[in-house]
């Protein structure tokens, strides 16, 4: 390890600044935040917080910037921290993996565990570490957005350690990969390679690239999340066979990029590399450096999302299916988070919200939460995984991006059932969208963050807005 990585990976001492004796506003309010500030320390591991304790005992990448998001309300430091030690795990050719494994737990508490990824042998022309073990694969790159947002929480903490300017190139060099390694379609959008890269893992979309892929037969692994999730509530063996099939070839290929059989243009993935480019722009300029071309960059990114995936006619953005040539008409919610974009177009924007509270979604209507699919779509189903269900930190940027462009009241809406749902569903990991009832993990962490992040919702440190600087 090198010599930042050894500093940023060094555990720190919980430093909670936030006093659950006098939480402000209204007693609903504080049982909210008391109980997410409770989920955020049972899962912080002393340098960084596992997702849930039981189905998912590491850090994971995506997971890791939402709860840095939420956590700069509650420690800064340990907010600082959790990117700090993420990004100690990055790559030498700027890939963040999705998974960064903790040694002290055992190897079958989770599948695919390290033995199987075997990065620092497998992933060693790609720059794997030596000292810690990882996966091959990524996640949304949300880490300069939460950069961005921690450092806001607490501006003379962050300068005193000189927190940006240590991310920084880390951050430059993760986009650097995504957008040379990864434009697979040629299009100048970026490219998941795996259904577990775009983090919606068993969406509807996924269906008809994956359908090529062979599955892996089920007797050459053992699953670990129907130990603590219910059957129905998760993917299917054979989804699981074609997700081990696909990581398999890659960590065989040595995680080199641009020969496997899966590759997919999403716009969840495109549009949050995107606010996170407007993100890195505000880091380089508080920095001393110009931030006009990667304000730039990020407006001829957004050119390119509309361009490749925008559809007029359904009000949505779909994912393109690099291999099979075209766009797959899976109403997701990946199709709506685009609305979290500053240089969005106005028709597009109307078109986004129209489809949020029409009937697909039934946002403000029908539904409590958003639902991650189709409410009308053939495979719609409230309680499994990524095809129904209401998460989170979706709701969390389409209430953004709802703020950001004037929706006020439909944001506070949002807001108001996030913070509602997360309490009764005891922080759950995903919701039926309908009912609110809690499925899969309870003490879920970027739950608890984001719903958090939303509490604090008019401090200065939020940035609603603000992505352009
Ligand atoms: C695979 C940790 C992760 C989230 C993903 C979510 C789920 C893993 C799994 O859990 O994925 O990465 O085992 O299903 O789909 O978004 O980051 O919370």
């Amino acid at each position: 390890m090198d010599r930042t990585a050894q500093l940023i990976a060094r555990p720190v001492e919980y430093t909670a600044v936030y006093d659950p004796a006098a939480p402000p506003g209204p007693p609903h309010l504080g049982a909210v935040r008391r109980g997410a500030v409770r989920v955020l320390e049972d899962n912080w591991t002393g340098s960084s917080t596992v997702p849930s304790r039981r189905l998912y005992p590491h850090q994971w990448s995506w997971d890791s910037a939402f709860v840095a998001i939420g956590l700069r309300h509650v420690s800064p430091l340990r907010a600082q921290t959790e990117l700090e030690t993420l990004l100690a795990a990055q790559w030498g050719d700027g890939r963040i993996p999705h998974i960064v494994f903790n040694p002290s737990v055992p190897l079958d508490a989770y599948f695919p565990s390290p033995d199987f990824w075997r990065s620092s042998t497998a992933g060693r022309a790609a720059g794997a570490p030596r000292t810690v073990q990882t996966s091959g694969i990524v996640q949304p790159p949300v880490h300069a957005l939460a950069a961005w947002l921690v450092h806001r929480a607490d501006p003379g903490l962050s300068r005193a350690r000189g927190f940006l300017a240590r991310v920084y190139p880390r951050l430059a060099a993760w986009h650097r990969y995504l957008l040379h390694r990864r434009d697979l379609g040629g299009g100048g959008l970026v490219s998941v390679v795996h259904p577990w890269e775009q983090g919606m893992d068993n969406a509807p979309s996924w269906d008809a690239p994956l359908a090529r892929v062979a599955p892996a037969p089920a007797r050459s692994f053992r699953r670990a999340d129907l130990d603590h999730g219910a059957a129905e509530d998760r993917p299917t063996d054979l989804d699981y066979g074609r997700y081990v099939r696909l990581a398999a070839d890659y960590r065989d290929a040595g995680y080199a990029d641009g020969s496997g059989g899966f590759a997919v243009e999403d716009p969840s993935f495109n549009a949050l590399l995107i606010a996170s480019e407007h993100a890195l722009a505000r880091i380089a300029r508080e920095l001393g450096a110009t931030a006009t071309a990667r304000h730039a960059r990020a407006q001829r990114l957004t050119a390119a999302l509309v361009e490749r995936l925008w559809d007029p006619t359904e009000g949505m953005f779909f994912c393109r299916d690099v291999h099979g040539g075209g766009l797959v008409r899976e109403r997701g919610v990946s199709g709506l988070v685009p609305l979290l974009l500053p240089d969005l177009p106005r028709e597009v924007v109307a078109a986004v919200v129209r489809t949020l509270r029409g009937p697909h979604f039934g946002v403000g209507t029908t539904t409590r939460l958003v639902p991650s699919y189709d409410l009308l779509g053939e495979a719609f189903d409230p309680h499994r995984y990524w095809r129904g269900p209401a998460w989170f930190n979706t709701a969390w940027l389409l209430e953004r991006g709802l703020r950001l462009h004037g929706h006020l009241a439909d944001a506070d809406a949002l807001r108001a059932a996030v913070l509602d749902t997360a309490l009764t569903s005891d922080f759950a990991e995903y919701v039926d969208p309908y009912t609110g009832e809690a499925c899969g993990a309870t003490g879920f962490s970027w739950t608890a963050a984001l719903t958090l992040d939303l509490l604090h919702q008019n401090d200065t440190t939020t940035d609603k807005g603000g992505d352009r600087g």
